[in-house]
């Protein structure tokens, strides 16, 4: 006789702990871009903070990549509901590029060449919770995956790591970005299944 209780089968180490609610997991990498891929080399690339003061701060390929590179491994959640674990990036931290900008602001709105947008709390780009990152798996990112470099906050919604990211203007007051304007949440957290706003 065996007695098979619910309580009883334990806690399974692994991907179903991972997963936020909703998510299914996926080992492809899909592309989502709301428009066609823009072509930026990394010659013109640049990265400008504008401050809520209107000071700006803007930042060339060379000058990103002498800052300290960072290798970080982390779970990606799409609002489409996939979602891939332990993916590789390399990139600098928004901590090191925010250091010395002055900012009493609270939000954050993401410009990207082609003109999208996001918006998330300026405290979330802090602390080691995202990276300019320029490198996937050990390739440089590639065109359709935001390259020469992307916005990467692995623990908001996917939306919010704005490809092909071209600056960052810091707010004192929340400004929705493309998808939060149509409808999306304007945080995002997948644990919390925040899609869509009233989530
Ligand atoms: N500039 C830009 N960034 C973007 C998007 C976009 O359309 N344009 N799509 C977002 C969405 S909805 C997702 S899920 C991810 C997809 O990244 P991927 O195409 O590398 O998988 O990029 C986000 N960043
Ligand atoms: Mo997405």
């Amino acid at each position: 006789m065996s007695i098979v209780t619910r309580g009883f089968r334990g806690r399974r180490e692994g991907a179903d702990d991972r997963l936020p609610p909703g998510q299914y997991l996926t080992h492809d990498f899909p592309v989502l871009s709301a428009g066609p891929t823009p072509v930026v080399s990394r010659d013109e690339w640049t990265f400008t903070v504008r401050s809520e003061g209107g000071e700006r701060r803007t930042w060339s390929w060379a000058e990103l990549t002498a800052l300290p590179v960072e290798e970080v491994t982390v779970d990606i959640h799409c609002v489409t509901r996939w979602s891939r674990l332990d993916t590789v990036w390399r990139g600098v931290s928004l901590d090191a590029l925010l250091e010395d900008v002055e900012s009493a602001a609270d939000f954050a709105l993401v410009h990207s060449h082609g003109g999208y947008t996001t918006n998330l709390p300026l405290e979330d780009l802090l602390d080691g919770q995202a990276w300019i990152a320029f490198e996937h798996d050990g390739d440089d990112l590639s065109p359709e995956h935001g390259g020469p470099a992307r916005l990467l906050v692995p623990h908001l919604y996917f939306w919010k790591s704005a490809k092909w990211v071209s600056g960052i203007d810091l707010l004192v007051q929340d400004e929705p970005g493309f998808w939060e304007q149509l409808g999306y949440h304007d945080y995002g957290d997948p644990w919390r299944e925040q899609r869509y706003q009233g989530d």
